[in-house]
């Protein structure tokens, strides 16, 4: 596979509550992006200072973090030919309103306080999110049928 990359997103509490699982899910294996890591997690606050660190200092900063916390959050590792910038496309700007028709945020939801899910931004970040919410243990390696025609030779 060329420039192969795994990215990490986390499918939010809003996603859970309005039933969009299958929803999101559905279009990552549209494209053809191969699941190789998905679990339930709870996320606590100290995950959430770390993972949200860059929006400490920012006013909405308490409320994001309660918000993350309602409920178990969908994590799943996507791979794929430059995954990161692929699945960032497929999600959409942060704020719904902002986000071009035809993304998940901009599909299914309407305000950046609850716009449904995260996405790994830059190959640092990823590898830091992958390592942050996964174990090597929960990231398989396997081969599909449809990997020629997905992923070329
Ligand atoms: P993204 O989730 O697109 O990577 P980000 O990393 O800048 O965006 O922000 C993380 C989350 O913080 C975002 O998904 C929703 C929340 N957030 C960002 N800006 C916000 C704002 N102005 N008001 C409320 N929540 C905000
Ligand atoms: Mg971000």
């Amino acid at each position: 596979m060329p420039d192969t990359q795994k990215t990490l997103v986390l499918l939010k509490p809003d996603a859970l509550q309005r039933d969009l699982l299958g929803e999101i899910v559905i279009r990552f294996e549209r494209k053809g992006l191969k699941i190789v890591g998905m679990k339930l997690i709870r996320l606590t606050d100290d995950l959430l200072d770390e993972h949200y660190a860059h929006h400490v200092d920012k006013p909405f900063f308490a409320s994001l973090k309660k918000f993350m916390m309602q409920t178990p959050v969908v994590g799943i590792v996507l791979e794929g030919i430059n995954a990161i910038d692929e699945v960032r496309k497929i999600v959409g700007s942060t704020n719904p309103q902002e986000a071009d028709a035809g993304t998940i945020r901009a599909d299914f939801s309407m305000h950046v306080g609850s716009n449904l899910i995260h996405a790994s931004d830059t190959v640092e970040n990823a590898q830091a999110e992958l390592k942050r919410f996964f174990s090597d243990d929960e990231i398989f390696q396997y081969d599909k049928i449809t990997d020629s025609y997905v992923f070329g030779d």
